[in-house]
């Protein structure tokens, strides 16, 4: 059995608590590893170590940071299965997916290892005769990130390979329901040269570990994905003392499937989106706004292909839907079943806790229809195999639905018609529109983020992801030999 102490300036350092906590496979409830719980003096080790990192790693050119970062994608891709596999068992999402969450993590880090040699400024002229003006890029500090179990890889990856590109150190507390693919990735990183104290990893409790990265003096900046709750809290404690904060929080994304659209391509669209990762993504497609006149048509074939659909262990290779990630988990969708049902939605399919044949956490894929927008089910982000048919009679209609939530992180639409694409491209306040293709499945060289609760205006990826680890500084280089006054000379 594994047991993981936390890592501090490169080495495996004893918790100053006694406590631990297990690491569980969801769809067996076997136990994979137990790990240390910090304490917040462990957590103060942990920053000290990464500012004693800082300087080195911050004044090493970003080309040479990157070469890191190209061999640590060159070992995550040798090892993509092993790890992969290990995914699944940890976090439950079926094996191609796993294989997705690892390919993912490898395009993030090359992307980001390009980034070594892009960290461009500006530069341009001044009001002002003999005088240039510049801006440059510079790394924040220390950065405590705290992350989420749904993409136990990919989304620490998205995180620690622009910070560290751009010269930072960190921080981190992974979800402690899937710590392993974290420790893995920092392992390769090591292997792959990333110097001793620049990642350093502590486990345990949000309201503990996490509460005390948040309120670190010499923490400059937090980078969180998770729940809106939790993000409201966090963006309020480091308000109190202007910490810069990003945050990814929940979304409640919508497929508009309008009278034109392939009902056949809309209803593979929805199956991948609501039930792919059993409905635990950020950007799963939790409600579907489906025109009137194609609604019969569009339900019938939807419902035949859910009841095709096969729950199981994620390593097997028949299965469709893998286990949700822990009991709380499967006792909130539950819950939302019920509420639903109280408010009127009618159940189509679904609704229960079932056990095929394991001993894990599963719940069967599930389909409200004749949901009404304001419902709780139509407005509150489940996290799981959950989706919510409300039924609309237009084109207008049906993105003032779409826009009827507190998110706005993904939403798509499915129509032939190039003016009604454009239109909803135009007026869903989201940060992501698919047309003709499911709510999941953003690439990692463009920006990802959302709207209103989903965020705070970053982006993670793409071109803006080195912007969310770096300050800009502006410079002004007078070689004129006096004082030149800007605005009065
Ligand atoms: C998340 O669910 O938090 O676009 C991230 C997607 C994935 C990332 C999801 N590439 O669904």
């Amino acid at each position: 059995m594994l047991e993981y102490k936390l890592l501090i300036n490169g080495t495996w350092a004893d918790s100053s608590t006694n406590d631990t906590f297990d690491d569980i496979n969801p769809a067996t409830l076997e136990k994979l590893a137990t790990l240390q719980v910090a304490s917040s003096d462990d957590v103060d080790r942990a920053v000290k170590s990464a500012w004693d990192a800082f300087t080195t790693w911050s004044e090493t050119p970003p080309p040479k940071r990157a070469q890191v970062l190209f061999k640590a994608a060159r070992i995550l891709e040798e090892r993509k299965e092993e790890l992969a596999t290990l995914l699944t068992q940890e976090m439950g999402k079926v094996i191609s997916e796993a294989r997705g969450d690892i390919q993912e993590a490898i395009d993030i880090t090359l992307y980001a290892a390009g980034e070594g040699r892009r960290m461009f400024g500006e530069t341009t002229t001044s009001e002002l005769k003999n005088k240039f003006c510049m801006t440059i890029l510079r790394p924040i500090g220390v950065i405590g990130m705290i992350t989420p179990w749904n993409f136990p890889m990919a989304i620490p990856a998205w995180k620690v390979m622009p910070a560290l590109v751009a010269g930072n150190t960190v921080v981190m507390k992974p979800a402690s329901d899937t710590p392993l693919l974290t420790i893995k990735m920092v392992e390769v990183l090591m292997e792959a040269g990333l110097p001793p104290g620049v990642i350093n990893l502590v486990f345990g409790p949000g309201g503990t570990v996490g509460s005390a990265i948040v309120h670190h003096p010499d923490i400059r900046a937090i980078s969180f994905t998770g729940s809106l709750e939790t993000g409201k809290w966090i963006m309020s404690e480091c308000g109190k003392v202007m910490k810069r904060v990003s945050m990814e929080l929940g979304g409640k994304n919508p497929i508009i499937v309008m009278d034109d659209a392939d009902i056949d391509s809309a209803v593979d669209g929805v199956i991948w989106g609501a039930f792919g990762t059993t409905g635990q993504r950020c950007t799963a497609a939790s409600r579907v706004i489906v025109h009137e006149k194609v609604k019969a048509a569009f339900t019938d074939k939807l419902l035949a292909r859910t009841r095709t659909l096969k729950l199981g262990d994620g390593l097997l290779p028949e299965t469709d839907v893998g286990p949700v990630i822990n009991l709380s988990q499967l006792d909130k969708i539950e819950k939302y079943t019920r509420i639903g049902q109280d408010e009127g939605a009618v159940l189509l399919t679904g609704g229960n806790v079932v056990k095929p044949g394991l001993a894990g956490y599963f719940f069967e894929p599930t389909i409200f229809t004749d949901v009404d927008q304001d419902m709780r089910i139509a407005q509150e982000e489940i996290f799981g195999p959950v989706v919510a048919l409300i039924t609309v009679s237009g084109l207008e209609e049906a993105i003032e639905v779409a826009n009827n939530t507190v998110y706005g992180l993904s939403s798509s639409i499915y129509t032939k018609d190039i003016t009604s694409a454009f239109r909803a491209i135009e007026k869903i306040d989201a940060g992501i529109t698919y047309i003709n293709s499911s709510t999941i499945g953003a690439e990692v060289h463009l920006p990802f983020g959302g709207v209103k609760g989903t965020g705070n205006g970053f982006r993670e990826a793409g071109t803006d992801a080195v912007k969310e680890f770096t300050e800009v500084k502006a410079v002004y280089f007078d070689y004129s030999g006096k004082l030149q006054k800007a605005q009065i000379d």
